[in-house]
């Protein structure tokens, strides 16, 4: 049984060591029961349907239903296990969604994020993303959904799935759970004060920090690919970032102190 473990892979960027971390994993491969991953699922519309595991071409998921030889009007939530986010400067997440019929594929679900894993957390949990599968999911054509997850840095959450909202269609159809944290570990050894702003950035992000050495940076996607590099910068300097996509990065500088690392949005 595949359950949660840690992987530690290290990634080489010109010299520098970026450490990304498989903080938790999922692909539901091995078992047919939804307790055997140590997830949770709750049957809060209390109808008798939930979320179930399901196989279909040897393939094994999560699944719940809007349709079981009547028209059901589900509210099913489907927990993680506790995942613990703390030590890292980015986390992201990324599953795999789908609509089990090839017609009736508007099946509404939310993504959330937890303190706890039962009926009361699902109402105070923060949503992630809500939305209604479409065409693009149909016909159980998986889909991956990935973001940030870096607002919870340094809590133990709970993932949830609520399918709720919808009837009267088929299936939704959820797989392949992956949360990935970044950072630098061990080579993270500067204490000195850093910060950026302004952030959320849209034309540039200026780096402040004690002291008059010269800095170089580097700024990493959420998925660790550096795409700037810039050196000889100063405490105060503007660093461009409009040639940067909307997004959340890692701003990473060198300087006489050591190496640090801090979280950006461009906007
Ligand atoms: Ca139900
Ligand atoms: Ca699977």
């Amino acid at each position: 049984m595949k359950k949660l473990f840690t992987l530690f892979v290290a990634v080489f960027f010109a010299g520098a060591t970026f450490a990304q971390t498989q903080v938790f994993q999922e692909y539901f491969a091995d078992s047919a029961g939804v307790a055997d991953y140590g997830f949770v699922e709750l049957d809060i519309d209390e109808d008798g349907n939930t979320w179930a595991i399901d196989v279909y071409e040897n393939e094994i998921y999560m699944v719940s239903n809007s349709y079981d030889d009547a028209a059901l009007t589900p509210n099913n939530a489907l927990f993680s296990s506790a995942v613990d986010l703390s030590g890292y400067d980015s986390v992201a997440v990324e599953y795999f969604v789908a609509a089990a019929s090839g017609t009736y594929y508007e099946e509404h679900y939310k993504f959330i994020v937890a303190d706890n894993n039962d009926a009361a957390a699902v109402e105070t949990a923060d949503v992630l993303l809500e939305e209604t599968l479409t065409e693009a999911e149909s016909g159980a054509a998986w889909q991956k959904r990935e973001m940030s997850m870096s607002q919870f840095i340094g809590e133990t959450v709970y993932l949830g799935w609520v399918h709720y909202d919808c009837t009267d269609m088929y299936k939704i159809m959820l797989d392949s759970i992956t949360v990935t944290g970044f950072g630098v570990g061990i080579n993270d050894q500067a204490k000195e004060k850093l910060t950026l702003y302004p952030n959320p950035a849209q034309n540039h992000i200026r780096v402040n920090y004690s002291g008059n050495s010269e800095a170089s940076i580097e700024v990493y996607s959420i998925i660790g690919s550096l795409v700037k590099r810039v050196e000889n910068v100063r405490s105060g300097d503007a660093i461009t970032v409009d040639d940067l996509n909307s997004g959340t990065y890692l701003l990473r500088i060198t300087n006489g102190s050591g190496i640090q690392t801090r979280q950006f949005v461009v906007e």
